[in-house]
């Protein structure tokens, strides 16, 4: 069976949006006369991916593009990748693209070593690190379906959670005005500091915001690509990805799943930076809600 003529027949409704925007993406970006030599010629080097460089090959069109921001999970990915196939086995088409953030394990290797085994997997590098937010923007651009899932790379969310937010973003019939299906964490499986850490976060988060998020945290998420390239964007805006959804006029959606311990490697973040940025970041959020006039609401004439 041809997956893209079958995703086309499909008639789902991201479709034409899907193809509209790919004319743009393989436009090369506002920069591009600095990589352009005298004859014209592209004379960047092969190995580095520009942003507007990866481009979106819609001959390869898929259903789902599954999205994994790693920095050192070395013995996490293998299993976590197959995990992920396996959830998807049920689409009728889908890639998985994990974005490696300038990990310095190994990480990269690993993934290209898998790449024999999990054909629908994409391996993407940023040159060096540039944080989880960015690393799912990355794979959130280069990804050739309209309806992405990400989660973090480390194990902790279970992909077979998978379908269960797909079915949500893609099925009732009000579907097309949420932006995100976001996973909540019915149980944690964190240490006792962090899970404190958390609620108090939680909490001071949502006297500030009011966007009635209440695990802002959790890297599942199923969301539309074009709902999520129009946020703002900033660093560490992937715990706001709900709030500022909210703030463009979508609906958002939560759905209780599984969280499991971590196994292998060790937390990127803790209390006290998290704590630090968060108020940071708090306050700019608080700034862009208010900042904000309601959606568009427009018709040609
Ligand atoms: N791309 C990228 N991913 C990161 C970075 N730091 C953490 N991650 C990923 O984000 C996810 C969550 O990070 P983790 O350290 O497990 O945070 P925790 O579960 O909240 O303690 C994992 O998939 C990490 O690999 C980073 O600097 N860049
Ligand atoms: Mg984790």
């Amino acid at each position: 069976m041809d997956p893209v003529g079958h995703w086309r027949n499909m008639g789902h409704p991201g479709t034409s949006l899907f193809l509209e925007g790919a004319g743009l993406y393989k436009a090369r970006g506002r920069h591009s006369h600095m990589h352009t030599n005298s004859t014209g010629r592209d004379d960047r080097p092969a190995a580095t991916l520009f942003y507007d460089g990866i481009e979106r090959n819609l001959s390869m069109a898929v259903g789902i593009s599954v999205v994994v921001p790693v920095k050192d999970e070395v013995q996490n990915v293998g299993p976590l990748a197959r995990e992920i196939a396996a959830a998807v086995a049920g689409e009728p088409s889908a890639e998985i693209i994990f974005i490696d953030d300038g990990s310095s394990d190994g990480t990269a290797a690993a993934l290209i070593a898998l790449k024999q085994e999990l054909p629908s997997l994409r391996v993407i590098q940023h040159a060096h690190n540039l944080g989880q937010s960015r690393g799912i923007r990355t794979g959130v651009r280069a990804a050739r379906s309209d309806i992405i899932v990400t989660l973090d790379g480390d194990g902790q969310n279970d992909p077979a959670d998978i379908p269960k937010l797909l079915e949500l973003l893609r099925g009732g019939p009000d579907a097309q005005s949420i932006g995100v299906v976001s996973g909540v964490r019915a149980k944690r499986k964190d240490t006792l500091s962090r899970r404190l850490a958390s609620r108090i976060g939680n909490g001071i988060r949502a006297w500030l915001l009011s966007d009635g998020a209440a695990d802002t945290g959790c890297g599942l998420k199923a969301f539309r690509r074009e709902a999520f390239l129009a946020l703002p964007y900033f660093d560490h805006i992937h715990r706001y990805i709900i709030t500022l959804m909210i703030r463009e006029g979508y609906d958002v959606r939560f759905v209780e799943v599984n969280h499991r311990p971590r196994t292998h490697g060790a937390s990127k973040y803790t209390n006290f930076n998290r704590l630090l940025v968060s108020v940071n970041d708090l306050f700019g959020v608080r700034w862009l809600q208010r900042r904000f006039r309601g959606k568009t609401e427009a018709k040609e004439l």
